[in-house]
């Protein structure tokens, strides 16, 4: 079994953002290997219990002197949303690596933008549609290319953190989130991953907003959507359907994709991602992870024995130990780019315009 959570090459890595996201980042580097250079926070004092707290060298007052500081071959931005573009463009000119957390950039046409800076100075990007490195992922991804023809795709992301008026979350904010929030936040991984594992293109969808809780203690009147449906059609023809919600009680970051084929079905939940749900017309089985009946491309993300469960933890180290070996000139194959992340946008931007305007759009 290849251990991919070693890297061959040391990456020399900073951070900007010290949240919940930023940790997540910094725990995955170290784990993997990489040297934590530096970290930028909000100012010096943040940055300095981030230093302490997660193990790294160095704090740095701004994210302009971590860039510079010739210190580093990639950032990891892990900042509130509107910082993504400004940052990923300057890092980009300095020559850095960039893993930009997602949605890539508050609007599509920035990120579009950043997918093209990224091309021309021909740097590597990464984008962490983590959920894309749970291995029961790349089993499906790999058995559905033996099923036939797609004819529904349909599924949800659903959580709660944000149902009562009193939780709030720099994210309900336009001026920090961006316009769009449920959808640029969980949407864009929905969407990622269904692209991903079908191999196939939305090519028109109709979506409906809503915002279920109007006003929020802190922040006062809602903005941003609490919840989304999107109805799409895929260039081979299938039909599809995803709810989106962080006011649904009991559900946590329940990410749930099925596909149903000519000759069988598929079903991954990412709260049980130790199991992929094979339905079949005369039998359907739950396929439990176990690396002796797994496919290469699944056994490549699946380093524990059957029976030691793995999660969120492990797809994520498992996509940043992907990024930095491809920076350090080793590609790896599903290992999502700036360019994926302006794909994410650019069906949140849809999303958005046709809930708007009441109308099917092309995308
Ligand atoms: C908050 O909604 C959040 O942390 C997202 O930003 C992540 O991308 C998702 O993995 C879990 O939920």
């Amino acid at each position: 079994m290849l251990d991919i959570r070693r890297q061959s090459t040391e990456v020399r890595a900073g951070i900007v953002g010290t949240g919940f996201i930023g940790r997540i980042h910094a725990r995955a580097a170290r784990q993997i290997g990489a040297r934590l250079v530096g970290i930028a926070g909000a100012d010096l004092a943040n940055a300095t219990e981030a230093v302490q707290a997660l193990g790294a060298e160095k704090a740095f007052e701004t994210v302009t002197e971590l860039i510079t500081s010739g210190l580093i071959d990639v950032l990891h931005i892990c900042t509130p949303n509107h910082l993504h573009a400004p940052i990923a463009l300057e890092a980009m000119e300095a020559g850095l690596a960039v893993i930009c957390e997602k949605p890539l950039a508050t609007d599509a046409p920035t990120a579009q933008l950043m997918a093209e800076r990224a091309k021309n100075a021909g740097v590597l990007t990464a984008v962490p549609f983590v959920y894309r490195f749970h291995p029961m992922v790349r089993e499906a991804r790999e058995r559905l290319t033996a099923l036939g023809r797609v004819s529904l795709i349909q599924g949800s992301y659903l959580q709660d953190w944000l149902l009562e008026s009193t939780d709030d979350n720099w994210r309900v904010d336009p001026k920090q989130g961006g316009p769009g929030r449920t959808i640029g936040d969980i949407g864009s991984h929905w969407f990622d991953l269904v692209e991903f594992v079908t191999g196939d293109r939305i090519t028109k969808l109709c979506a409906q907003t809503s915002v279920f809780v109007p006003e929020r203690a802190g922040s006062g009147p809602v903005l941003t959507e609490d919840l989304a449906t999107v109805q799409f059609i895929t260039a081979s023809g299938a039909l599809g359907t995803v709810a989106v919600s962080q006011v649904a009680p009991g559900r946590k970051n329940r990410l749930f994709l099925e596909v149903s084929a000519a000759t069988g079905s598929l079903a991954f939940d990412q709260e049980n991602p130790e199991q992929l749900w094979l339905g079949g017309r005369t039998g359907s089985q739950a396929l439990v992870r176990d690396p002796l009946s797994l496919s290469e491309a699944a056994l490549r993300y699946s380093p524990l024995p059957a029976g030691h469960p793995q999660g969120f933890h492990d797809c994520f180290d498992a996509f940043v130990a992907d990024a930095h070996a491809a920076i350090g000139k080793d590609p790896r194959e599903g290992l999502p780019t700036f360019e994926d992340g302006a794909r994410a946008a650019h069906l949140t931007d849809a999303a958005l315009r046709s809930a708007r305007e009441g109308r099917w759009i092309e995308c």
